[in-house]
């Protein structure tokens, strides 16, 4: 049986003897050139994964045997025979980019995986491995390809207790307390999955964090954990406490103008750097939910960003700025206040900062449209943070396929440049030029056998990964590769359960939020449905304040005669959310409060449309239990069950949105329930 801990890196053997064979046959001996700590990496790696899937022992030489040699090496370790024909691959290739190439020669036949750099042979090898796991030809390959945002990253929102902040797959797996010296088998094969899918970096700590991690004892577990990821090309970076130079520091003001606050953190950089020469640098959530920030001494995010950014620029680290900030002093949409906050500080922030935007405005909600933020702020960088962890999207319980939203983001239309200028151009700087790209996703790891808690839920990390790498992938290809490498390749399974996953993310759409209803989950843990809840001290912290719903209608209006968000979008994005004609009606209830008999495209009623969405959901996870049903041949009976168990809790949590929901509304609506919606019980 298998637990999952493997991830998408099981290697196991192919059945198909075919296939099997013909695999064998073009990778008869490996020559691998190398002897650094990433290519040795590299070097288990290809031994490990091929050892696996071919069932066959291979040796390692440097040695080009004569013909059918799989042979790996950097650019200047390449045998000279086969220069001429990488030439032209070697003149397009990107940093950290690597080429797979099938070369014959006099009737030899080779098969090349190489690099400028080390990491891309990293990354190349494990580029190999996948096509093998996912039963692909290796025949006539000829792949160049290489990151195209710079920087990937998790984001762990870690506690130094081992609690994890919105964190559903049991406690942090940072050990600290036996850290430095005890190194968990865990780190290792993070750093493997991680350099598998492309992540180049760590944010250890939690955005709500503690100063005590910038404290030496710390500071000598981090650089344990640094040691460990270097070989696979993971730098580390640590969320700073912007009132850290009080806290550990014993000095009476964090003031960012302050000259001894400056020369504190410059210190504690120059601290940091002699231990760990390449960590990354720090991110943070200044003046938002409580944190400290600069707006604690009248100064500003720019004042706080330059500060830091001063301290870590001479070793080449940078500063991620969180733009994720609300204020109860401003609340009549809270939608607006990131973009009004940051957006007049465009080309005021060091070139060694970078602006970190949630995917949405609100919160990382089953559905939100882009945040404005994107493609707004020319001359400043700016990066996207998705969420991976499912705090909105029912934790590790619910089986939702996050790649497919994220997509969605991503190829939105900012419309900023005309048609055609999506949110992925704007993150990976094909739209403004930029100084660094980045994505982040927030982690959904812990110390659970499986890593994620719901097994479905490692294909978030994998697709996020897979996402940061290229933001143009589709969440169709993602879901089958995924699938793949960690079920198994027979189409029975794969067709249907492709399909499942795609639509999985529209389904908890349709059973939480139809409609562009939002931030309606229970209040603090945000796990089921919470639509009445009015009485939190904060009015924006209330899903009353999101919904809206009175005897006239339902939802935000945030058109130009009401809170007048739209007006953060582009001048034709504008236009198309502002109508209620035009508006997407997957986003209706975000823009516009509408009449609870306004008739939709269909042809039927709002009401009436949001009962049979609400039941919709809870259909289309019913047929995902019974698909998962008929799987049971093609996975291994533990974790078949542990799905099964999963897809029934879904269920009825899909039904109990579905009534709650629908019973709490109808008060405002006095409308029945249409025909087609199974009554709440
Ligand atoms: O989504 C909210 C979460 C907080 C989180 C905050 C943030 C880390 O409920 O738990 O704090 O966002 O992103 O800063």
């Amino acid at each position: 049986s298998d637990n999952g801990y493997d991830l998408w890196l099981k290697y196991q053997k192919i059945e198909n003897k075919a296939l099997l064979n013909t695999y064998k046959n073009t990778l008869n001996s490996i020559s691998f050139t190398g002897n650094t700590a990433t290519l040795n990496a590299a070097k288990e790696e290809i031994v490990r994964g091929l050892s696996g899937l071919l069932n066959h022992e291979y040796t390692i030489s440097k040695a080009v045997a004569s013909t059918n040699a799989l042979i790996i090496a950097t650019k200047e370790h390449i045998d000279s025979q086969f220069t001429e024909q990488l030439k032209n691959d070697f003149t397009q290739l990107k940093k950290n980019g690597f080429i797979i190439k099938s070369i014959t020669k006099k009737n030899r036949k080779y098969t090349i995986i190489t690099s400028n750099d080390e990491l891309g042979v990293l990354y190349g090898v494990f580029n190999f491995l996948r096509l093998i796991q996912t039963h692909k030809s290796i025949n006539d390959l000829h792949i160049v390809d290489a990151p195209t945002i710079d920087i990937r990253l998790l984001n762990h929102w870690d506690n130094l207790d081992r609690t994890v902040e919105r964190g559903y797959a049991g406690e942090s797996i940072w050990n600290w307390h036996k850290l430095p010296d005890f190194i968990d088998q865990r780190y290792i094969d993070y750093a493997r999955a991680n350099a598998s899918i492309g992540i180049n970096g760590t944010v250890l700590t939690n955005v709500n964090s503690n100063a005590l991690i910038l404290t030496p004892q710390y500071m000598e577990k981090v650089t344990a954990l640094a040691n460990v990821f270097r070989p696979y090309g993971i730098k580390v970076y640590l969320t700073a406490r912007f009132s850290a130079p009080i806290e550990i520091g014993g000095l009476s003001t964090a003031d960012p103008l302050h000259k001894e606050v400056q020369q504190w953190w410059n210190d504690k950089a120059k601290e940091i750097y002699s231990q760990i020469p390449d960590f990354g640098g720090f991110l943070v959530k200044a003046n938002s939910e409580g944190q400290p920030g600069p707006q604690n001494y009248g100064r500003n995010h720019v004042d706080g960003a330059k500060m830091l950014a001063t301290a870590v620029a001479p070793y080449g680290g940078i500063v991620m700025w969180r733009a994720f900030v609300y204020s109860e002093h401003d609340t009549d949409d809270r939608a607006k206040q990131a973009y009004t906050e940051f957006v007049p500080f465009d080309g005021q922030f060091p070139d060694n900062v970078i602006i970190q935007v949630k995917n949405g405005a609100i919160d990382f909600q089953p559905r939100e449209p882009f945040h404005p933020m994107f493609g707004a702020m020319p001359k400043t960088n700016v990066m996207m943070e998705f969420q991976i962890t499912q705090e909105y999207l029912g934790f590790s319980t619910h089986l939702v396929f996050l790649p497919k939203l994220y997509q969605e983001v991503l190829s939105s239309d900012t419309y900023v440049k005309g048609k055609g200028t999506t949110v992925a151009n704007v993150i990976d700087g094909s739209l403004h030029t930029k100084k660094i790209t980045a994505m982040a996703g927030v982690a959904n790891i812990g110390s659970d056998f499986n890593w994620t808690g719901h097994p479905f839920a490692q294909a978030n990390w994998y697709g996020f990964g897979r996402l940061a790498w290229n933001p143009h992938l589709s969440a169709k290809e993602i879901a089958d590769e995924w699938l793949r490498s960690t079920f198994s390749n027979k189409d029975e399974f794969v067709e249907p359960m492709t399909d499942l996953l795609i639509n999985s993310r529209e389904t908890v759409v349709n059973y939480m939020t139809p409609l562009g209803l939002h931030h309606i989950m229970d209040t603090n843990h945000h796990y089921g449905p919470g639509p009445w809840v009015s009485n939190l001290s904060r009015p924006e912290w209330n899903p009353v304040y999101y919904h809206k719903a009175d005897s006239l209608g339902i939802g935000f209006n945030r058109s130009t005669d009401g809170s007048n968000a739209v007006s953060q979008y582009s001048k034709e994005l504008k236009t198309i959310y502002n109508n209620l004609e035009s508006c997407p009606e997957e986003l209706l209830l975000w823009f516009h409060h509408v009449p609870w008999n306004y008739k939709l495209k269909n042809g039927d009623t709002l009401w009436n449309n949001m009962a049979l969405t609400y039941q919709k959901g809870v259909n289309e996870v019913a047929q995902m239990e019974a698909t998962w049903k008929m799987m049971e041949p093609y996975v291994d009976n533990q974790r078949f069950q542990e799905v099964n168990m999963l897809l029934k809790i879904q269920l009825k949590e899909a039904n109990w949105w579905k009534n709650a929901c629908m019973l709490y509304f109808q008060q405002y609506a006095n409308l029945p329930f249409p025909n087609g919606m199974e009554k709440p019980t």
